[in-house]
């Protein structure tokens, strides 16, 4: 599918009180807002026209926003993140979305949702079952994304504790093939697919972003970066320390549609 669009949100100056696993340290807010800025510009490069919604420091992770919505050519799905500290970015980003989408589809409880936990291959959406997506939030989402005639298919990612969504662990590039790390089950959804395997030392290069033939990929996975570059895309390598160490990666950080 061709992108457009996107909706991103800074960091804010709370950024470093939000949710993370990772074991490296506090985020630097002038570094994190550099690779944001550096991270639009990609996405202006691969063809896109970026919005930019204001920082939110009453939600440090909110610099997040792929979690907060589901985004598909006939319509809107706003979800309901599984943390409770992010319930409430929710809200905004809809009336953001208001702009674009004149129906928006809500998830509601007791159903919980991640974007991060949605992976859409050309028309058919992977959902992921995960600590932040329940089976009662799966079960909402294919039947929203089934009305508007968008098959799905469920993950269980639940004993892959490297995960955190998964989108984590996979990301869609275009002709059928898949990017993808040995921590993804290899469950009967992905038969269709040709997988392009991401070494385990190069884990966090899994979440990439095929957007209109070009690849944006964190910086620093020399080897991911060979196998996208031997598939003949044209890969934008960026800086996104400040965002993994808050377990963010490229696709967490804009809503694309
Ligand atoms: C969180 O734990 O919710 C944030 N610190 C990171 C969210 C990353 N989002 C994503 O992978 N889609």
């Amino acid at each position: 599918m061709r992108y457009t669009r996107a909706i991103v949100r800074p960091p804010p100056p709370t950024y470093a009180q939000g949710i993370t696993s990772a074991n490296e340290g506090a985020p630097e807010l002038a570094l994190a807002l550099t690779q944001h800025q550096t991270y639009c510009l990609a996405l202006e490069q691969c063809g896109l026209a970026v919005s930019v919604l204001s920082a939110d420091a009453h939600f440090p992770d909110s610099c997040f926003v792929e979690d907060t919505a589901v985004l598909t050519p006939r319509g809107a799905i706003a979800t309901r993140p599984g943390a409770p500290s992010r319930a409430g970015e929710v809200s905004s980003i809809v009336a953001a979305l208001h702009a674009y989408f004149s129906e928006i589809a809500s998830i509601t409880a007791p159903g919980t949702v991640d974007g991060g936990d949605v992976c859409e291959a050309e028309g058919h959406f992977l959902i992921g079952l995960s600590h932040r997506t329940n089976e009662e939030g799966a079960r909402q989402l294919a039947g929203l994304l089934g009305d508007i005639g968008f098959p799905s298919s469920v993950i269980d990612l639940r004993g892959s504790r490297r995960l955190l969504h998964l989108k984590t662990g996979l990301s869609y590039l275009d002709d059928g093939r898949m990017l993808i790390t040995s921590d993804v089950p290899r469950a009967t959804a992905l038969a269709p697919y040709e997988l392009v395997e991401v070494p385990d030392g190069e884990r966090y290069a899994a979440n990439c972003l095929c957007l209109n033939d070009k690849v944006v990929l964190a910086e620093g996975y020399p080897a991911t970066r060979a196998a996208l570059e031997s598939c003949g895309y044209e890969v934008l390598a960026l800086g996104m320390s400040e965002f993994r160490k808050m377990d963010g990666g490229l696709s967490c950080l804009s809503l694309r549609f």
